[in-house]
């Protein structure tokens, strides 16, 4: 559990506390934990063996570290548990529509005994929303465009939510004696950038009798974030999580376990014209095995890589199965060698307490170094961003002195110095040029002024690829995944230029930008432009989420060679100036 989770806890619980009526003192010590614990460098894990340390944290006191302690101990808070109990664990995902507050939710409950999206939604159409206190048939029309938008979004997870959500649920499966392999499918194992279920395949002793898996599920259905269960069977069980994430559970005995990973691993059209292929060879796939079409004898199914290897075609990584030419490369022994995270010598682009970061320039270069990096760089923002409190020319500058200073007392890593600067309503950049000029390396990004026309946001982007100190465009799209669309421009003409003048584009691996995506990596490539894949890190623990980035370059079938900051430090310093 990380000081996120921890945190969303504690605002929930908060919330149901709110709902409930209780003091308003008790409320407010709950939301002020969670943002202490949110905003706390160090993990909570860590530090809850030492009890002092913990009520060092301000706005932590004993009865909120005995919360602690018992999340630790139990999983779980007995305080929501039975607010949860009393209300029904779905008023958790009320609290997730838009405007929709604790205040009007204790409303709803205390008139009509509804705790549920659906619920909700039916009340406002029948107009009963509008009977309530300080209610009217705007705050109705507001709050099932609401409920839309929720429903929307609310299908898909991002990837590191699935990540997290499959992760726990292996730790408890763990724990069943007669499970020993517990593997997430579906679309979290190709990478995609959201999931809309999890599926996950298990196996092990207690598989393979009719007894032990039905001890295993009813195990499963004992989860403790488990909501309510969809549906269940001889081998399978389907459910929610509390946070309103579909779960698939399915479980193989050994010898099928190849096949059922393949199978449920997708993508369907990545299945569709395998089974094509084995059916031309004369055989059938499914996902319990490769079979002779004649007597159906199984002649593989307990790895992947017997059923590929079957079927004369090299093992296709999860990342490319899409049906999108792999089945083709992998007969030919052509697949392309795709790029691991191994292949990495640097990330640069980070933010430090100058700006909107939250450690020290120092303390970044280190975790930089930890993780094996022959290279990192420092790339705060520009004063456009003033809400970030971005660097003036000036400041800008004495950064630079200081960047470079750290750069000198460190053995084992580079530091670049760099910016992030703006790229101005206009396309100017939010820095002078002879400040830009100093920098090792210049992220150009757009962050402001998001609803141009899109002739207008592409004349704003080709002049910012067309400044000589531009190094590369940060997340070029500038869309946040399940809240705001990329801004409209033409992507096409854009990569054009970047190719022409040597401007590399960003991968931006944060998990809610994965910016440019998939799609737009593979056009990127097209055109030969060059991409340097990114954390955007704000804080040392971020830098590990480059994994997602490196996901979606796979999925975009890209090689070691297609990204810059897979180069030694003094070559990608050039390519930094458009040299490579
Ligand atoms: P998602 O959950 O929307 O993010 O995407 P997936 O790819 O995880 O899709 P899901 O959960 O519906 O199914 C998991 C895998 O099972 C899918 O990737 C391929 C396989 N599968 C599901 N339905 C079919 C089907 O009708 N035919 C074939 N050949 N495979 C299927
Ligand atoms: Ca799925
Ligand atoms: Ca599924
Ligand atoms: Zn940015």
């Amino acid at each position: 559990m990380d000081n996120k989770a921890i945190a969303n806890i504690l605002y929930e619980t908060a919330d149901l506390l709110e709902i409930d009526g209780q003091d308003s003192f008790r409320i407010r010590s709950y939301r002020n934990a969670a943002q202490a614990i949110e905003n706390h460098s160090q993990s909570i894990k860590e530090l809850i063996a030492e009890p002092k340390q913990v009520l060092a944290i301000p706005g932590i006191g004993k009865s909120m570290l005995r919360n602690l302690q018992e999340l630790f101990t139990d999983g779980k808070l007995s305080v929501q548990a039975e607010l949860l109990a009393k209300y029904h664990p779905s008023m958790l995902q009320l609290l997730k529509i838009q405007g929709l507050g604790p205040k009007t939710i204790a409303l709803i409950w205390s008139a009509y005994k509804v705790s549920d999206v659906d619920g909700v939604e039916k009340l406002a159409r029948e107009g009963k929303i509008r009977e309530l206190p300080r209610m009217g048939e705007k705050h109705e029309a507001k709050l099932l465009k609401a409920i839309e938008d929720y429903r929307r979004i609310s299908g898909r997870f991002l990837i590191d939510a699935g990540e997290t959500e499959a992760e726990k649920l292996a730790e408890y499966l763990e724990k069943f004696p007669g499970i020993d392999k517990i593997t997430p499918a579906g679309s979290l194992r190709r990478g995609r950038e959201t999931v809309g279920d999890l599926d996950i395949l298990v196996t092990g002793k207690a598989c393979t009798t009719e007894e032990g898996r039905q001890k295993a599920i009813a195990y499963v259905a004992q989860y403790p974030p488990l909501m309510d269960v969809i549906a269940s069977g001889d081998n399978k069980i389907s459910f929610h999580l509390r946070n309103g994430m579909q779960v698939d559970v399915r479980l193989l005995p050994p010898e099928s376990f190849g096949a059922a990973m393949q199978y449920f691993t997708g993508s369907k059209a990545h299945n569709v014209a395998l089974r094509q292929r084995a059916l031309k060879m004369g055989y059938t796939l499914n996902e319990y095995s490769l079979a002779t079409l004649e007597g159906e004898k199984p002649v593989a199914g307990k790895t992947e890589e017997e059923i590929y290897a079957k079927l004369k075609l090299d093992y296709i990584p999860p990342e490319m199965r899409e049906n999108l030419g792999e089945l083709d490369l992998a007969k030919d022994h052509a697949l392309p060698t795709l790029i691991t995270q191994d292949d990495l010598q640097g990330d640069v682009h980070m933010h430090t307490v100058e700006t909107d970061g939250k450690n020290t320039i120092e303390e970044m270069a280190e975790a930089a170094k930890a993780r094996g990096y022959k290279y990192m760089a420092i790339t705060d923002h520009s004063k456009n961003l003033a809400f970030a409190n971005g660097l003036d020319d000036k400041r800008a500058v004495e950064h630079i002195a200081r960047i470079r200073a750290v750069g000198k007392q460190m053995e084992g890593i580079t530091i670049f110095a760099g910016i992030e600067v703006d790229i101005l309503a206009d396309g100017d950049l939010d820095l002078s040029d002879d400040v830009l000029a100093q920098m090792d390396i210049v992220i150009a990004s757009v962050h402001s002024v998001f609803n141009q026309e899109p002739a207008k946001m592409t004349e704003r982007l080709l002049k910012a690829i067309e400044n000589p100190n531009t190094s590369l465009i940060g997340h070029p799209t500038g869309r946040i995944q399940l809240r705001r669309d990329a801004y409209g421009f033409d992507m096409h003409a854009i990569l054009t230029a970047a190719a022409k003048h040597k401007v590399a584009m960003e991968l931006n691996s944060y998990p809610d930008r994965l910016d440019l995506n998939d799609v737009h990596l593979r056009q990127a490539k097209q055109r030969g432009v060059k991409i340097v894949i990114n954390t955007d890190s704000h804080h040392t623990s971020h830098m590990e989420k480059i994994r997602y980035g490196i996901l979606q370059a796979r999925r975009a079938w890209l090689t070691k060679d297609d990204v810059l900051n897979t180069l030694p430090p003094q070559k990608f310093a050039k390519a930094m100036k458009h040299a490579w």
